[in-house]
């Protein structure tokens, strides 16, 4: 399988999160993609390439112009201000608020974030745009004929919506990927988001449409971030209605759970007919995992990967979480050598 990649995730690298009423180091740290990368490598399970340049329309057919002029612009306009710290919001148009846009830095931020998880540093646009770009290059080797492909993209995206970042997320790289097929002449993807966390951004983006089936397997949100999306009655509105597929899963759940949901997405995935398959590759679901509640083991990921490649359709792998660094390439790659066996 060919894995697109980009050295640029490096220039991202926020330096703190809150967690438990501390500041701790992020998460989401650059080691993540290398760790993925070396076992790609070290598994011989094929070709590493870098992405082409396919420009900004394709990324504007996902997110808004004013939130993408913002994001690109934040940096220099924080910088002016000499700061000591990384970019990141405090206040949110919740309820009782007006989601007005303020002419201020830290307001606009606000309007265009969900939660203090996106850090945006002096790299943070440059890295988030190639890592759109990565999955448009592999999602270009399958529009060309590939099978599969893999994105090792970095900073991940499944939560960022059209005109919102948040939880590490600030563009949407599966999104981006699933819409280029469509304006290339799909008429119908599914995405497969196997994330431990609700991939709120992705279902906000299609919710409303029938020619993307979402469908995430994930931590419960009464009881997991995003908290605020991913129930299971959330099916779609409008055209959409019937389109949307929510697994939402209790602490603790292993692979005889885990894969009991996937059954049911994969059934509605082949109800749907889909040309193609976008999998949102998290691998926060590890036992292991420090900030996920699920119990996968290692091997669970090649088990993972052959039922996915039992759908029988070409299908684009986008990397998203992850957060036990030293088995994430293990288990990613995993999920990718259990669909190559098939
Ligand atoms: C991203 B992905 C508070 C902790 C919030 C956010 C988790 C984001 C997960 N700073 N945790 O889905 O793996
Ligand atoms: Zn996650």
């Amino acid at each position: 399988m060919l894995t697109i990649y980009s050295d640029d995730h490096h220039l991202h690298h926020g330096r703190c999160e809150l967690i438990d009423g501390k500041l701790m180091p992020c998460f989401e740290m650059p080691s993540r993609a290398d760790h993925v990368l070396q076992r790609v490598k070290d598994r011989e399970i094929g070709a590493v390439e870098g992405p082409q340049d396919f420009g900004i329309a394709p990324i504007e057919r996902i997110h808004t112009q004013a939130f993408l002029a913002f994001f690109k612009g934040a940096w220099a306009r924080w910088a002016e201000t000499d700061p000591e710290g990384d970019l990141l919001p405090y206040t949110w148009p919740a309820r009782t608020l007006r989601s007005v846009i303020p002419t201020s830095l830290h307001g606009q931020l606000g309007y265009y974030t969900f939660d203090a998880g996106a850090p945006i540093t002096a790299g943070t646009w440059q890295a988030a745009y190639s890592a759109a770009q990565v999955a448009l290059t592999a999602q270009a080797a399958i529009q060309n004929g590939a099978r599969s492909a893999f994105a090792l993209c970095r900073p991940p995206g499944h939560h960022a919506a059209s005109d919102v970042m948040g939880g590490y997320c600030y563009l949407n790289n599966a999104a981006i990927a699933a819409q280029a097929f469509l304006d290339q002449g799909h008429k119908k993807v599914a995405i497969l988001d196997v994330d431990y966390h609700h991939g709120n951004g992705t279902q906000s983006i299609f919710y409303t449409r029938s020619d993307v089936l979402f469908t995430s397997i994930h931590g419960h949100p009464e009881a997991e971030f995003p908290f605020f999306l991913g129930y299971e009655d959330e099916l779609g509105e409008g055209a959409g209605e019937g389109f949307n597929f929510n697994y939402p899963l209790a602490a603790g759940s292993d692979w005889t759970q885990w894969s009991a949901a996937l059954e049911q997405a994969c059934g509605e995935i082949e109800r749907y007919g889909a040309d193609v398959i976008v999998v949102s590759l998290g691998v926060d679901t590890y036992k292991d995992d420090p900030i996920s509640q699920f119990k996968l083991d290692s091997p669970d990921y090649l088990r993972m990967g052959e039922r996915i490649a039992r759908l029988g359709k070409p299908t684009l792998f986008v990397m998203e979480g992850g957060y036990a660094v030293e088995e994430i390439g293990i288990n990613a790659v995993n999920v990718l050598e259990g669909f190559e066996r098939v």
